[in-house]
């Protein structure tokens, strides 16, 4: 049977677990994950490569997309946000639209979109390539992130799987009704109960996948399992212990740029989770890690160092493990404000828009 390859963009609202899905799917921690919503700000590709099964599906490729949770923008940060979803949603095979299913759904009566049309054109007006959107009537249910992630889903021609994720922390009983209500939402290709935490029914989702997807060739080179720079990762590493060690506004409204990343002179094992011995050779990383107020800055700094020092122990820890040396992990705190809300700012944070203008500027 000839060999299958697409792209399957993985979309809900916050906390719904796709980080924890394309993590479980790939087998390597690639899209950090905490229990705090809008954790992810990026779309992150993980690429998977599954092996014929005889009689059942040809061998494939598959190129998951996790993309940063659906909710309301207040900021342009939000709306960089938004648009990493369109992106992913402009191209794909397959869409996975993930629902937390141990949360309640308060799904409204009749279709709606919690974002009035404005915000949609404003997010186009952000990017010259965005797609034209059609003008919606400003809804009632401006809070309501599910409905809208329908919305997005219903404008869709490709095949969408509902996934119902977290279901070790449900009751048995309250799966059927919540599949029943879900049903009638959208006519999705197929909807499968899993647990991305305890990488229940994986196996039957990508079997399906497969299945759904076009014969194609290899979009990636056999053995890379995600797009991003290590750089990224490394710095994604370091927000994830913000998110996890600190609370209220201060994981919103930090930024982690590395500033400096010495490589070993010394070929070192790539592999993540790699054997950590006090001979290996040493990387050398400084990151910055930009606030937007000054009480933000104490914060994270905390009690005489306190702060700082756990971030950057719980993340040196990490980073190791990522890119299997010993680790020199300098942090530091720099204030710049409103920088959600600074185009250049964020301009500067897109590391694949980066490479995109420096691909741009060498063609030329
Ligand atoms: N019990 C349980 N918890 C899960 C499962 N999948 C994810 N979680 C938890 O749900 C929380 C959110 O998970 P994420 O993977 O970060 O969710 P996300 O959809 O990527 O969230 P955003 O990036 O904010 O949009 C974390 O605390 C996960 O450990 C699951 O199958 N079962
Ligand atoms: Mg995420």
């Amino acid at each position: 049977m000839p060999f299958r390859s697409g792209f399957v963009s993985i979309v809900g609202r916050p906390n719904a677990g796709k980080s924890t899905l394309l993590n479980a799917l790939i087998g390597e921690k690639i899209a950090i994950v905490t229990r705090k919503p809008q954790t992810t700000r990026n779309r992150i590709r993980g690429v998977l490569e599954v092996p014929a099964n005889k009689g059942k599906h040809p061998a494939a490729q598959i190129v998951f997309v996790d993309t940063p949770g659906v909710h309301k923008p207040s900021n342009l940060l939000d709306k960089r946000m938004l648009q990493e979803v369109y992106e992913a949603l402009d191209t794909r095979d397959i869409v996975l639209h993930v629902v937390d299913a141990s949360r309640s759904l308060r799904l409204p009566e009749e279709s709606a979109s919690f974002l009035p049309s404005l915000v949609a054109d404003e997010v186009a007006d952000e990017t010259e390539a965005a797609p034209q959107r059609e003008k919606r009537p400003p809804s009632l249910h401006l809070n309501n992130e599910d409905a809208f992630v329908l919305d997005l889903i219903r404008k869709l021609d490709c095949p969408v799987f509902l996934l119902l994720n977290k279901i070790d922390a449900i009751a048995k009983d309250q799966l059927l009704p919540l599949m029943a209500q879900l049903s009638m939402e959208h006519n999705y290709a197929a909807i499968l109960p899993i647990s991305a935490r305890k990488k229940d029914g994986l196996d039957t989702l990508v079997a399906k996948l497969v299945a759904h997807l076009p014969e194609g060739q290899r979009y990636y080179p056999k053995e890379q399992f995600t797009d991003q720079p290590e750089r990224f990762l490394v710095a994604e590493l370091i927000r994830e212990k913000i998110l996890q060690f600190t609370g209220e506004e201060v994981p919103y409204a930090s930024a982690v740029v590395i500033e400096r990343f010495e490589e070993p002179a010394a070929p070192a094992p790539k592999r993540p989770n790699a054997k950590i011995a006090q001979k290996l050779p040493l990387t050398r990383i400084a990151a910055a890690i930009h606030c937007e107020r000054d009480g933000q800055k104490a914060i994270l700094i905390g009690k005489g160092g306190a702060m700082l020092k756990q971030i950057g122990a719980a993340s040196r820890m990490e980073i190791e493990k990522l890119l299997g040396t010993r680790v020199y992990l300098e942090l530091f705190i720099k204030v710049a404000e409103d920088w959600r809300s600074s185009r250049s700012f964020l301009d500067s944070l897109d590391w694949q828009k980066q490479l995109e203008d420096l691909g741009n500027r060498q063609k030329e």
